[in-house]
């Protein structure tokens, strides 16, 4: 080396990663440090970035994937390699299933040692086994391709449909030096990262040509629609046309669930009697019996499909679709507000009117079997609680996991604002829980209540931890029924094991958070979970409140019991 390149000054792999993050307004990483990743995490922190080290990296990846949905930026998981790298991938094919961005960045052994299989620490050839897996992938090799491919990585999860992406940075490049001039010109700055996309204006009119022709429509909401922010406008589009809608659970809150057109409380009516459906942001996968059979009452014919979506290749996925949209939401909604024009028709009163009756009666049902006050808790008289304080606190984010708990709570409990309910999604996993949970509270400060099932809850528990090291305002209510769907199934061999759904009885789940100097509460009745609840949401300190729950009242699998084999041989 010369003089002359001595005297400058130099910039290495790790300042470029998180030079590049930065300039790219990415403020937070979601982390389990270890080699080749620690000094990274130490000097992020150092460069101001806000760095939420998990016990787990199931759930700093969760944690990601949670952030990138509610900010519409890419959330970042930081890992180690081999099993960290793999720790973090059943949260980037999951943020993929759902469509959320987030990018998983993981630390990697020595290419030509890992090429050659020759045994380097954590060998494994991360790239191939995560492109499968993800949206897309990527390797960076050289520190001056470091801002390419922080660029790359950012466009590729939020544009078009969003997603998970790999991006594998070798042990080596983070040590690589280069001058920091050319280092800082290496960066690049991502304009317009997800740019609009602007529906032709011939499908917009077959759209609403169909939407106007419709005795009975009906507009489902997803959570594409939720992710769009284009809340103002998805509402004004659903009040001007008068139509009913049906939120799909995380798109929840849209439109406040007390809303005068919300459909929630006569869905398979609607679903089966509309005419003509308009998809917003949601896909006719399982979670919409496909868009097929009795859920549809698709042998009655001439049920007729809009879908709105950014993915063209979506469309005819499930059933035939008669007028694809494609486009981003905000764009295509702004559309049809403007073509529908003044003087738009609302669909006939005999439509909404018998939606409104059948749904004000289930309504009105529900309040009294609410309003019943059992000697054991029921997941009822539990949720009513929650419905009552998420109601006296619309800004408190919903994480929700489990399966009775799952789907009591998505019917029972009222979302009134965009974006405040986070659940299992697309694949209906288990684990999302606490990093859902940690990402909520540290992306929007607001109070989060996280409604999970005893087992739910047990897949990422150890984050206790660090909700409480970080003093999260996070209150955890765990629906204590012992077990998995209840606790009262038996071993029919009479062997000495319990079954394999049931748990120990009278856990403590409460003690967990205790341990760590949280507040834990052991709750049996309305009353008790009322206050402590109340308390916890208004000082913000990590809590966790065990529920007891009648270990006597789920049923196995909650509501898609047809999905077990047993249960589904039986019903063909
Ligand atoms: P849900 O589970 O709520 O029904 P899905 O995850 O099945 O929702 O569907 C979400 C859909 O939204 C996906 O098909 C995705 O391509 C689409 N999507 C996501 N973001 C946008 C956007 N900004 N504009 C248009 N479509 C979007
Ligand atoms: C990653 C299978 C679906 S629901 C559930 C499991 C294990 C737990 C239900 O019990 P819980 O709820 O939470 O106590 P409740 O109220 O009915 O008693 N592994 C993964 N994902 C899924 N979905 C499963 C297993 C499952
Ligand atoms: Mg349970």
């Amino acid at each position: 080396m010369t003089n002359d390149t001595q005297s400058k000054e130099l910039t290495d792999g790790f300042h470029l990663v998180i030079d590049a993050l930065k300039l790219n307004e990415i403020d937070t990483i979601f982390c389990v440090p270890g080699i080749p990743i620690t000094d990274l995490t130490r000097m992020a922190q150092a460069e101001g970035m806000r760095v939420i080290s998990f016990r787990h990296e199931q759930h700093a990846g969760n944690a990601a994937a949670a952030a990138g949905f509610l900010t519409k930026k890419p959330g970042i998981c930081l890992t180690v390699s081999a099993p960290g790298f793999l720790n973090g991938l059943t949260a980037l094919t999951n943020a993929t299933t759902n469509c959320f961005p987030m990018i998983l960045i993981s630390g990697s052994s020595e290419r030509e040692i890992v090429d050659l299989q020759q045994g380097d620490y954590e060998e494994m050839d991360q790239l191939a086994i995560a492109k499968p897996l993800c949206k897309a992938a990527f390797r960076v090799l050289h520190a001056e391709d470091i801002g390419v491919g922080i660029a790359r990585a950012i466009r590729s999860a939020v544009s078009g449909r969003p997603g998970g992406v790999y991006l594998d940075l070798p042990a080596k490049l983070f040590a690589q030096t280069m001058d920091a001039i050319s280092g800082k010109k290496s960066l690049i700055k991502v304009v317009d990262a997800a740019p609009r996309q602007i529906p032709a204006p011939d499908s917009v009119r077959r759209a609403l040509d169909l939407l106007k022709g419709a005795k009975r429509p009906l507009i489902l909401l997803g959570k594409g629609a939720a992710y769009a922010q284009a809340d103002a406008d998805i509402r004004a589009l659903v009040e001007k046309s008068g139509i009913p809608y049906l939120p799909m659970s995380m798109a929840k809150g849209l439109l406040p669930d007390n809303h005068g057109q919300c459909a929630s409380a006569a869905r398979s009516y609607v679903l089966a009697e509309a005419d003509v459906v308009m998809l917003v942001g949601a896909r006719l996968n399982w979670l919409l019996s496909h868009g097929k059979g009795k859920t549809w009452a698709q042998d009655k014919g001439a049920k007729q499909f809009i879908q709105i979506d950014i993915a063209p290749t979506e469309i005819d996925s499930n059933v035939a679709i008669e007028a694809p949209l494609i486009g981003d939401i905000g764009s295509c909604v702004s559309a049809l507000l403007a073509g529908m024009g003044s003087n738009w028709t609302q669909p006939p009163v005999e439509w909404t009117g018998a939606i409104y009756e059948r749904r004000d009666k289930n309504v009105a049902k529900m309040a009294e079997t609410l309003a019943k006050n059992p000697p054991v808790m029921s997941f009822q008289s539990a949720l009513n609680v929650i419905r009552n304080v998420v109601k006296a606190n619309p800004e408190a984010i919903v994480v929700n996991e489990g399966a009775n708990t799952l789907d009591f709570a998505r019917s029972i409990v009222d979302m009134y604002l965009p974006r405040k309910r986070l659940d299992v999604g697309t694949w209906g996993i288990m684990g999302i829980g606490m990093g859902f949970s940690v990402a909520a509270a540290v992306v929007t400060g607001k109070p989060v209540i996280a409604i999970e099932g005893d087992s739910a809850f047990g897949f990422s528990g150890m984050e206790v931890e660090t909700i409480c090291r970080y003093n999260l305002p996070v209150c955890v209510i765990v629906f204590n029924n012992n077990g998995i769907y209840r606790g009262i199934d038996v071993n029919a061999s009479g062997g000495a094991d319990v079954a394999p759904t049931v748990f120990v009885k009278n856990a403590r789940y409460d003690k967990m958070m205790e341990a760590f100097g949280g507040v834990g509460v052991h709750a049996t009745t309305p009353a008790e979970l009322a206050k402590a609840l109340e308390e916890a949401v208004a000082s913000g300190k990590p809590t966790l409140i065990n529920a007891v729950i009648d270990e006597t009242a789920g049923t196995e699998s909650g509501r898609i019991t047809s999905l077990n084999p047993q249960s589904a041989a039986k019903n063909k």
